[in-house]
């Protein structure tokens, strides 16, 4: 590596931290794990990446005399850059699972975000810091947007002001990060932030480097909304996973041979959506819902070679259910999920599983703690879990005709009904559920789900523009953030969504695939707009 030295990492085995070491290797630097306290004294740079639970993270630094290794190393000013809850645990407790103490090294406690106040809960996406003077690793970040992704954040006091090196702002000021000495933390994910992030870690591997600032200050000034490109996988006729678009869940080819439209590579696509701007990529194994995931390698080789060069969220979807193998084996979700985060996933999406845990979810009243949606979030957080709705639009001429709850449709039926329900699906659209994706949408938050992907069969592949009135009845039902899906046709659609809808993203997949319009030009069209977007 550059300086001769490897650079330690501390892996508790929690959460997603393949992305980071693909950082580390992408900026020429080597990685020794720690395998014991010793390696952490012994360390000449250490970066702890923290994910998941405030609590699990400090059950495993206490429990095998890490917490006391990390303190003398930290103590004695050694270099160390903490990353998400490696700030968080710097402090002296957090509220996430009740009252846990954390190392102490810092004044305050950890708290929630407060959702009363409109913000919506967890705090994901690109925001602007705050810098301080002297801040180093920072120096580089100026006005740019950087990636969060969590609910509970440090707050600024009189006792530990001394400590921050930049806040930011999100219903309150939080502290973004702290700097005391060679002694470094972050909220934000630097191996999320695209080249902004790369130039955080850079700065801290090696300080001397002499980097080339980026052309602009950047103009970030608040939460940013995300544009999304979300990349449909499925084995195409011959066996080969190929990237794949539906046109209202139909992906085969009105041609003779009526094979799987085929429009490109996953790893590919996703590495070019990358340095055209996405704010983050979505993978979704369309028929996971029957082919098994863990068999169907080809989709974690995809995570693990997109996630080599692909510095943004990568979330995947599709198959995310208790699965039992052709020789009978068991697999829980969790194993299943937990084997696509070790792959490189931030995130990972539920649809059909989601729909049968709120249907019994609402039968009987109780949380059982069961379910796949309840197990993954409560191990990985539930900022790591996002529910997707498959909803198809039921035209009514009476709201009351049904026992789900119904809106008011901006055009109306075919039969001039005037108000509609949405009634979801599971199977990818092939079978309709008894349930509406109001119901869904509110169960799914209480169950733990972090975030919701909102599609639609109706405008799905249509081009003709998001359905605004779907998306203002589930946005308006939850304190989550829902990302808009469905139907993106022109740059327009993306600033109607955002002007006329809370959607914290908007998601697309034939208006790139087919070439028709790039990322650069959604988002300079929304910047021209005044809507807040990462450039
Ligand atoms: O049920 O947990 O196995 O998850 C299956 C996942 O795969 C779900 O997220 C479901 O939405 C998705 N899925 C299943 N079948 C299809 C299909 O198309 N036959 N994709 C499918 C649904 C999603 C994307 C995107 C927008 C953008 N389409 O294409 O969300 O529709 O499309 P557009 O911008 O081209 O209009 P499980």
């Amino acid at each position: 590596s550059a300086d001769g030295s490897a650079v330690t990492l501390l892996d508790y085995g929690a959460g997603n931290v393949r992305s980071l070491r693909n950082a580390i290797r992408h900026l020429g630097f080597d990685i020794k794990d720690v395998q014991s306290p010793e390696d952490i004294l012994n360390a000449n740079r250490l970066i702890f990446p923290g994910v998941g639970a405030f609590a699990t993270a400090m059950d495993v630094l206490n429990k095998n005399g890490m917490a006391e290794a990390l303190c003398s190393y930290i103590e004695n000013d050694r270099p160390f850059l903490g990353i998400c809850l490696g700030l968080q645990v710097l402090f002296e407790s957090s509220e996430e699972n009740g009252l846990v103490n954390g190392l102490g090294l810092i004044p305050g406690v950890v708290q929630r975000f407060d959702s009363s106040n409109g913000f919506r809960v967890p705090h994901i996406g690109w925001n602007a810091l705050q810098i301080r003077e002297g801040s180093e690793i920072l120096d580089d970040v100026g006005n740019h947007h950087v990636y969060f992704v969590h609910s509970y954040r440090a707050m600024p006091s009189d006792k530990n002001k001394d400590w921050i090196s930049s806040t930011s702002n999100y219903g309150d000021t939080f502290i973004a990060s702290v700097k005391r000495g060679n002694v470094h933390a972050v909220q934000f994910h630097p191996e999320k932030s695209g080249d902004v992030g790369l130039s955080v870690l850079r700065r801290f591997l090696n300080p001397k480097s002499q980097i080339t600032k980026k052309p602009d200050e950047g103009k970030a000034s608040k939460l940013a909304k995300r544009v999304i490109a979300c990349l449909d996988v499925r084995t195409n006729d011959n066996g080969d996973l190929v990237v794949t678009k539906g046109d209202q869940y139909d992906v085969r080819e009105h041609t003779k041979e009526n094979e799987v439209r085929n429009l490109g590579k996953p790893v590919d696509l996703a590495g070019q959506y990358y340095i055209d701007g996405a704010d983050e990529v979505s993978f979704l194994n369309i028929t996971g819902f029957r082919d098994f995931p863990l068999g169907d390698l080809p989709m974690l080789e995809v995570l693990r070679y997109t996630s080599e060069n692909v510095f943004v969220p990568l979330t995947v979807g599709g198959g995310i259910r208790d699965f039992t193998d052709v020789n009978g084996r068991h697999y829980s979700s969790l194993e299943v999920a937990s084997e696509y985060f070790r792959s490189g996933a931030d995130k990972i999406s539920i649809g059909s599983d989601a729909v049968y845990a709120a249907e019994d979810y609402l039968r009987s009243g109780v949380k059982t703690g069961k379910s796949s949606l309840e197990q993954i979030s409560r191990v990985y957080g539930n900022q790591a879990v996002v529910v997707s709705i498959d909803p198809r639009r039921v035209y009514l001429k009476d709201p009351n005709d049904v026992e789900f709850k119904a809106t008011r449709v901006s055009n109306p039926g075919p039969n001039g009904e005037e108000f509609a329900w949405y009634q979801c699906t599971v199977n990818g659209g092939r079978e309709g559920r008894p349930i509406g994706a109001y119901e869904l949408a509110k169960a799914v938050e209480e169950l733990g789900a972090g975030e919701i992907l909102l599609n639609c069969i109706d405008c799905d592949g249509q081009g003709k523009g998001f359905d605004i009135d779907l998306i203002k009845l589930i946005t308006d039902a939850v304190s989550i953030p829902v990302i808009a899906s469905s139907g993106a046709g022109a740059v327009e659609h993306f600033s109607e969504v955002f002007r006329k809808t809370n959607a914290s993203a908007a998601l697309a997949a034939g208006i790139f695939h087919r070439k028709e319009v790039p990322i650069q030009s959604v988002k300079e069209h929304l910047f021209k707009e005044g809507i807040e977007v990462r450039i």
